[in-house]
């Protein structure tokens, strides 16, 4: 199974999860550095000050992609590291550095920066100051912030992505409160996700005015979302799947493509979605050169409409009572440690939607991956689960782009076992095992098959 000549096989991870140095030469602190301070929050109360140690290790980390023969590497920026109090006037010249280090090492190894602005790491200031992303300055604050990224690494980074997952930001963060910034609410969310796109909206108008034309870069942004598929063949419970779909992933696609809110989101929150108007449409609309994707898993959508399901935060389910949906997965699916099942046709179903709805774009997944409980063995480690996840994952890919979906590259998800928030380092999700007490970097079997792949550009058959 050969994939398209100029398929770009990459890998993601993000700052927070693998930087550490939380504190040092001068990074302020983030809203995550604070939220794992409060007991109870992150399992075993662990915290990323120091994760992978990525910040004072990246040279050695580069070598190692280099050696997997990773093409692109999907990192991201702390924004506290670059303003320490949020604002451009506390612009820190040391992390400007930091990236510039990264940027120049990645380069000199032919490994393409893919750069995300935003993933989650919002500077601790601007939740007491802003309200975080409900505040009404924090779309133009984030725009200042992409902007001084775009002027200090844009000759060198084409790649750009301005937010990773609004629907966590909004959800996790906003309504169920398991993520920073701890926040439980069921209008909240509307509103930070109203503001992360017009933040984006903002970033990329700066980005296309002042720096596109120069740059040659391309800019998008990438959310997530599992698949949905009706439980039964019932019309209530296909339009509860698609509905489930409209809060998932077209609550951000759709002012992007189409310019408006889903119209189901629309008539189920009334006023707590907040409208949008013509300023924003034409802010947002055509703002994405790309579609990013994070997708990792499945579910079944059943009709839930009249029944009381305000307690039902099963899995995945964002807040199921504004939805009307219930979700359920199916027992002989195999599950990750997260308990996420692993569902390959749900990515190529997924793919071949986003397609249909969106008119054929050009997408990127930016983040596929799973955690499992890696032992390591004598310096091995065998984890043939993963090794089947990315098979049988690429595979529904590679049927996908057969259809004739424009999937474009591939970013697995993680170069690194790191810091997953609010289950710390419990779960594992690298194809490379980190041993977090002497920083000691090992390849899994996985990153071994993933190496395989990318250098013969095609999948070995299962
Ligand atoms: C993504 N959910 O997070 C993030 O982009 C990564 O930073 C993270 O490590 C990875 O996926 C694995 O979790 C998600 O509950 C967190 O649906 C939660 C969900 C989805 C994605």
């Amino acid at each position: 199974m050969t994939f398209p000549e100029n398929f770009i096989w990459g890998a993601a991870t993000s700052a927070y999860q693998i930087e550490g140095a939380h504190l040092t030469d001068g990074k302020g602190p983030s809203i995550w550095d604070a939220f794992c301070e409060i007991p109870g929050k992150v399992a075993n109360n662990e915290n990323g000050n120091i994760a992978c140690d990525h910040y004072h290790l990246f040279r050695q980390d580069v070598k190692l992609m280099k050696q997997l023969g990773i093409q692109a590497y999907r990192f991201s920026i702390s924004w506290p590291r670059i303003f320490p109090n949020g604002r451009k006037d506390s612009l820190n010249q040391a992390g400007i550095d930091f990236y510039n280090q990264l940027i120049d090492c990645l380069l000199e190894h032919d490994i393409t920066p893919w750069v995300t602005l935003y993933h989650w790491d919002l500077p601790l200031a601007l939740q007491f100051e802003e309200d975080g992303w409900l505040g009404k300055n924090i779309s133009d604050l984030f725009a200042d912030y992409a902007e001084c990224c775009f002027e200090h690494f844009g000759d060198r980074v084409k790649h750009w992505i301005t937010i990773n997952e609004a629907w966590v930001i909004s959800i996790l963060g906003y309504g169920q409160g398991v993520f920073a910034p701890g926040r439980i609410s069921n209008s909240e969310p509307y509103l930070a996700g109203h503001n992360i796109l017009l933040a984006h909206g903002k970033a990329v108008k700066k980005y296309r005015e002042k720096f596109q034309s120069n740059q040659q870069g391309q800019i998008g942004i990438t959310n997530n979302c599992d698949w949905r598929e009706p439980k039964t063949d019932k019309p209530e419970d296909k339009e509860a799947a698609a509905r489930a779909l409209d809060f998932f992933l077209s609550w951000f696609a759709d002012p992007i493509y189409k310019g408006d809110y889903p119209e189901s989101m629309k008539s189920r929150l009334g006023d707590r979605l907040p409208p949008i108007d013509e300023e924003t449409r034409a802010l947002l609309l055509g703002s994405s050169d790309f579609f990013g994707l994070n997708h990792y898993t499945t579910m079944f959508a059943a009709d839930a409409t009249g029944q009381d399901i305000s307690s039902d935060v099963y899995g995945n389910g964002g807040l199921s009572e504004d939805q009307e949906v219930a979700l359920s997965t199916d027992p002989d699916w195999s599950l990750t440690s997260m308990k996420w099942a692993v569902v390959p046709w749900g990515c190529k179903n997924l793919l071949q939607w986003i397609s249909k709805r969106y008119d054929n774009p050009p997408i990127y997944i930016t983040e596929n991956g799973c955690a499992y409980d890696d032992q390591i063995e004598d310096g091995v480690v065998d984890d043939k689960e993963r090794v089947h996840f990315f098979q049988s994952y690429l595979k529904g890919c590679h049927e996908a782009i057969a259809s004739g979906v424009d999937l474009r590259g591939y970013f697995a998800w993680s170069l690194f076992d790191n810091f997953e928030w609010a289950s710390g380092y419990e779960k594992r999700f690298g194809i490379i095992h980190v041993d977090f007490k002497t920083q000691v970097r090992t390849p899994k079997a996985s990153a071994h098959f993933y190496s395989e792949t990318i250098k013969s550009n095609s999948l070995k058959d299962i």
